[in-house]
């Protein structure tokens, strides 16, 4: 570890990577230091095509003129104002714009600033809802096993994902989770959504209500499609099933849209896409195109309507980070969804999605690729793992697809691909040609 011998001379000691080997990558480091459209450069100099928008946040592209200015702008303008009993105009232009992209009803949103952040603060307020409503037993929260729902606390609770929460002792109490819904042998190769599983929701009904009794269950938290745990495409009619329960039952239905919303499904939020609306909704990444950080959550009318009652002055919610709708994150996220919406972006990802299938499928019979599935601009190849070494055949894959000009995303035994929504038809070749090739060598 130390000085790394380019002609940057950056010490690689003092930053301690987040979700990294951080061993093996100061030996071998990736530095990426500068981005445009689809590629980055990487800092030998090469063109590295973003087969993954960054962490599935960069879905206008890299270094969009129309948000850098707005960013800009912001700072000479107001670099920092309180939202706590302040504001100022950028916050509520973001909302108003957030709200008026989500499904009817949606219509409030509490700024977070991360996809952490916004799983904790939805799952606080689904707490508070129920107390609002003097039904304060409702405390129990159902996630989903795979699930990811970010790093905090809360979110590694409801989330599924063994190695995230095995070494952090206690997590919140009262929790439960629903099993997943992919199945290799139901399901393998499915384009689109699978067409067996649907009645995987019914353990909501059939084991979790019983032992539990609705009248303590405060929300389900689930993402509409898993994107952490290598893309689990929901089977047809499971959400919608989901939905009808938790309606009957009186239990909110959160959406984790981190990774969905801002039209990774080729419309606004994948609740949009199936048709179905939650009572809350998280977000991030893709609502700044990634260049600032930001995060929230939606809610339902009826949810916020709940919590204004009780004395003008009193505060409705307890929670919020001092920097919950940042004036330069706001400016940032306003000219996104105004550049989304100028290029059609959302239509051309649902325009581009077909070819986007057929390439990725075209990986089928390489060797050691078990499972291949999309939905929207999400990809997923799935290899068997290496007797005893689980991951590192999808990690060898990934390190060569990048020695060989692409960024594509491991996780576990899959590789993710979730180009930016400005992807061209011969970026997908080059991604499948480059994915195929590196396949291969990974036998
Ligand atoms: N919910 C979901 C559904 C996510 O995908 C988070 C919450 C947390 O967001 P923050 O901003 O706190 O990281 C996420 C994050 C990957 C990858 O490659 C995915 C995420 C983050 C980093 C890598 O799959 N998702």
């Amino acid at each position: 570890m130390g000085t790394i011998d380019t002609e940057l001379g950056i010490d690689l000691s003092a930053f301690w990577m987040p979700f990294s080997a951080n061993r093996q990558f100061k030996q071998a480091p990736r530095l990426l230091v500068g981005a445009k459209d689809m590629h980055f450069t990487a800092h030998d100099g090469r063109a590295v095509l973003d087969g993954t928008a960054g962490l599935w946040c960069v879905n206008a592209g890299h270094g969009r003129e129309k948000i850098i200015n707005a960013v800009k702008a912001q700072l000479d303008q107001l670099d920092f104002a309180p939202t706590f009993q302040m504001g100022h105009p950028k916050a509520f232009e973001a909302a108003q714009k957030i709200a008026a992209l989500a499904p009817t009803g949606l219509d409030h949103v509490f700024f977070a600033n991360s996809g952490s952040e916004a799983v904790d603060s939805a799952l606080k307020i689904a707490l508070a809802y129920h107390r609002a409503r003097g039904e304060g037993q409702r405390t129990i929260l159902i996630g989903r096993e795979r699930g990811y729902h970010g790093t905090g606390f809360g979110g590694i609770s409801v989330g599924g994902m063994t190695n995230n929460r095995k070494t952090f002792g206690n997590l919140l109490p009262r929790v439960d989770h629903l099993r997943h819904t992919w199945d290799l042998e139901q399901q393998a190769y499915s384009r689109g959504q699978p067409e067996w599983g649907a009645h995987l929701a019914d353990e909501l009904e059939q084991r979790i209500i019983p032992l539990h009794d609705a009248s303590n269950i405060a929300a389900v938290i689930v993402e509409p499609v898993a994107g952490s745990t290598g893309g689990l495409i929901p089977p047809k009619g499971y959400l919608e099933r989901l939905r009808a329960i938790c309606d009957k039952h009186g239990i909110l239905l959160i959406f984790d849209e981190v990774i969905t919303g801002f039209g990774r499904l080729g419309k606004a939020f994948a609740a949009e896409y199936f048709g179905v609306t939650p009572d809350l909704m998280t977000f991030a990444k893709g609502v700044s195109n990634g260049t600032i950080p930001m995060g929230g959550v939606i809610a339902h009318k009826r949810v916020y309507d709940a919590f204004m009652q009780g004395p003008e002055g009193a505060i409705e919610l307890f929670h919020g980070y001092t920097y919950s709708g940042h004036p330069v994150a706001a400016a940032a996220a306003s000219a996104t969804i105004d550049l989304y919406r100028e290029e059609g972006l959302f239509e051309r990802a649902a325009k581009i999605a077909p070819y986007f299938e057929q390439a990725l499928h075209s990986l089928k019979g390489l060797p050691n690729v078990i499972d291949i599935r999309n939905l929207g601009l999400i990809g997923v190849i799935e290899v068997e793992a290496r007797p005893g070494k689980v991951g590192a055949r999808a990690f060898d894959a990934f390190v060569d697809c990048y020695a060989n000009g692409l960024l594509v995303r491991p996780a576990g035994d899959t590789l993710a691909l979730s180009p930016p929504l400005i992807v061209e038809e011969s970026h997908i070749d080059q991604m499948v040609g480059t994915l195929g090739a590196a396949l291969e060598r990974a036998a």
